[in-house]
């Protein structure tokens, strides 16, 4: 055994914290850079002057020479630097980490070991992204979120190439090249970037109704997400398990992240688009390196295959969930992220997924949708990556690949072998029976007529996205009016805004009703169709409260002045931070500030300008009488909790910090709620948008910290 492949094979055995077999593969291509080390061209020859290019003269200003071989490498190599970027998901951030089984119950449904072998750490790289604008769109934009994830099993790669949300937009793949036009800039200015408000998107959701359900979805609290941490991810299509004994099950794979599923409120987003692009980027990368790792529980949906035609609704139809009512969720693994990249080009912007790589046990089912994505992404590789993508470092898999496939543009592996076809007198590469490992599909019966047509389940498109609003808390209702109200509020024709509300009265007449008000649609007489009132579990954001309420890696700004207290603010933050919040001081300057007297200087992290509260969970404000006094004259802290008040965040505050803060927010109609006392006669004032928003108070541990009885 080589070295390399001794350290592989430690790897893939190590614990948690410990580079997978995946991260160990990649180090035969990292270069680690040192200081001081010498600069040479891509032929290695050592380079005497990066600056100046080669010319007569210089001091005559003679022209450049075409001579000039290292300043020619530099630009030919600058000039090519770009490759196309994804058609759709082009914005995005990946990191490593591993899966786990944590229930072996899946052998009833599969023989794949990545699903069923607890003694596993299958290594991953995950990669979240937006998917309608471009790479240097901005992160909280209201969109749909991909999550696609790719396992590199033992048994060779396979990929769940999902979204946060668990239904699609169309029925059948044949209209993708529809709907991402119609969701995309407009081609007649590039208009609009990062958004789907605009006449063409809702123009073809109004006349294509299937899209109803995903539309409401989007339109919900998901289509904002707090962090890629606190989304759930979907395989979204119908996939297949096959067990030992060869039965099939069919099957749907969810994500359910520990921390809950938490978003932005919509001016936060908007706000936060502007005030820092990367924000949930480098939410991801922060959490990872603070050790914070994200983590999901993996669970899976099947049904037997004699039961595919038992439901209402078509199992194959990537526009409906299956409800847990009907399908319960089984949770048999553990998905975690706990390294991030070294570079982002060859990992992230080079990780190519296919629904079409599965293993042995996992197979495809007819979903309309899901059979052309298993054509679409191979081929789209080959136009981003070139037809050997398959053998960059981030994407070749962990286990032997042997393949009588040859050539190519930047074919990297070199094959020592007098044979590339089969059958060959050496038996190279010879094909494997399923009991030896090889990948056996189903033997499937199909009969029929071949047609262009959908099945008769596939033309009811509202019952599932009225199942959705109903089962909505009233406040995810009302962002989900607001969020539509803004979306066709963005449209210009009125064809587009008036013949939306038709569809939204086939969901719901009330929801109509609000929309159509706010937009100058037509507002309905008579609901288009009965509402049934069935709702379903598990589509709230509030059914995934965690059980156990964490700050673990919220960001909390802690707001100081000179003459705050300092010894008191330390005690806080000691027990925030012990309690793994992130926090940040900020002062009137990136500089000292000066505590009261007797107290040693506090450097605060920055200046009140440069963040702003949407950037925080929560606040905290801590006593001092001189620095309350120039906080209130402080016109940009005054909008800072005014603001974080208004987002419905926890702020805490200390002494004369409560009066400022009462000050503040004493707006009218807003009673602040005063929930205890600290020891002595202090006062905590905390105000619970907890409920409302999802988001923590950050007030147990600051009821800690203070010991307040
Ligand atoms: Fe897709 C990328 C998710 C339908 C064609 N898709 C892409 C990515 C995600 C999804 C997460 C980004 C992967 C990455 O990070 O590199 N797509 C979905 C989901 C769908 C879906 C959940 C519905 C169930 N997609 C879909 C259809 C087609 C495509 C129906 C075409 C027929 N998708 C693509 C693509 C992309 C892609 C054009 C662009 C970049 C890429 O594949 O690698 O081929």
């Amino acid at each position: 055994m080589s070295s390399i492949e001794q350290s592989v094979e430690k790897a893939f055995t190590t614990m948690a914290s410990e580079p997978t077999k995946k991260v160990v593969d990649l180090q035969r291509d990292i270069q680690e850079q040192q200081a001081h080390q010498v600069l040479t061209t891509d032929h290695g020859v050592k380079v005497a002057d990066t600056d100046n290019w080669r010319c007569t003269e210089s001091k005559k200003n003679g022209p450049s020479l075409l001579e000039d071989q290292i300043g020619r490498e530099k630009i030919h190599r600058f000039d090519h630097e770009r490759i196309p970027e994804r058609v759709v998901h082009a914005r995005g951030t990946g990191a490593h980490g591993y899966f786990e089984v944590v229930d072996d119950r899946a052998s009833k449904y599969t023989f794949a070991p990545v699903l069923t072998d607890s003694s596993r750490k299958t290594p991953v790289f995950v990669r979240f992204s937006t998917v309608q604008g471009s790479r240097g769109s901005a992160d909280t934009v209201r969109d749909v979120r991909g999550f696609a994830v790719k396992f590199y099993t033992e048994e060779g790669n396979w990929d769940i190439v999902g979204n946060d949300i668990p239904v699609f937009f169309i029925q059948d793949a044949i209209k993708f090249p529809d709907f991402v036009h119609a969701v995309k800039p407009e081609p007649h200015n590039d208009v609009p970037q990062g958004q789907s408000a605009h006449n063409n998107f809702w123009d073809f959701a109004g006349l294509q109704p299937e899209s109803a359900h995903m539309v409401m979805w989007v339109m919900s609290d998901r289509g904002v997400p707090r962090s890629f941490r606190m989304m759930q991810g979907f395989g979204v299509n119908t996939f297949t398990l096959l067990n030992a004994a060869g039965e099939r099950h069919f099957v749907k794979f969810h994500f359910i992240p520990e921390l809950g599923v938490h978003s932005l409120l919509w001016d936060e987003a908007l706000k936060i688009n502007g005030q820092d692009p990367d924000f949930h980027r480098k939410d991801l990368s922060e959490a990872i390196e603070s050790g914070a790792y994200p983590t999901w529980k993996f669970a899976i949906q099947t049904i037997p295959q004699s039961e595919e035609h038992k439901f209402e609704f078509d199992i194959l139809d990537a526009t409906k969930v299956w409800p847990q009512e009907l399908v319960p969720l089984e949770e048999i693994g553990k998905l975690v992220l706990n390294r991030v990249v070294d570079e982002f080009f060859p990992e992230t912007e080079q990780v190519a997924f296919c629904t079409s790589h599965v293993v042995p046990g996992i197979g495809f089912s007819n979903d309309p949708l899901l059979q052309g994505r298993n054509f679409s992404y191979f081929d789209t590789q080959i136009s981003r990556l070139g037809i050997n993508w398959e053998e960059l470092p981030i994407n070749r898999p962990v286990c032997p690949v042997l393949s009588h496939n040859r050539d190519g543009k930047s074919r990297h592996r070199i094959v020592k072998s007098e044979v590339n076809y089969w059958p060959n007198r050496k038996n190279i590469g010879c094909p494997v029976s399923g009991e030896k490992g090889g990948y056996v599909e189903y033997a499937e019966k199909l009969e029929g007529i071949k047609q262009r047509a959908r099945g008769p389940k596939f033309q009811e498109h509202f019952s599932q996205a009225q199942l959705f609003y109903n089962s909505l808390a009233a406040y995810e209702k009302a962002h989900l009016v607001s969020a539509i109200g803004f979306e066709l509020s963005h449209c210009e024709d009125s064809v587009v805004y008036k013949s939306y509300i038709d569809v939204l009265n086939n969901i719901d007449f009330d929801l109509a009703k609000a929309v159509a008000i706010k937009v100058n649609g037509e507002v309905p007489t008579k609901p288009g169709r009965a509402n049934d009132g069935k709702k379903s579990k598990g589509l709230s954001q509030l059914d995934f409260l965690p059980k156990n309420p964490t700050i673990v890696s919220r960001r909390i700004a802690i707001l100081i002045s000179d003459g705050f207290n300092a010894v008191e603010m330390e005690a806080v933050r000691a027990a925030l931070t012990s309690a793994k919040a992130v926090c940040y001081l900020i002062g009137p300057r990136r500089n000292h500030i000066r505590p009261m007297a007797g107290q040693d200087l506090v450097f605060a992290d920055h200046h009140f300008d440069s963040q702003r509260s949407t950037l925080f969970d929560a606040i905290y404000i801590p006593s001092g009488e001189e620095h309350v006094k120039t906080l209130a004259k402080n016109g940009r802290v005054v909008h800072w909790v005014r603001e974080a008040f208004g987002h419905c965040k926890a702020i805490a505050a200390v002494g004369e910090g409560v009066d400022f803060l009462r000050d503040v927010v004493r707006l009218p109609g807003i009673d602040l709620f005063v929930p205890s006392r600290v020891q002595g006669s202090d006062e905590v004032v905390t105000s619970y948008g907890v409920v409302t928003t999802g988001k923590y108070s950050i007030s147990s541990a600051v009821t800690d910290a203070l010991n307040i009885a």
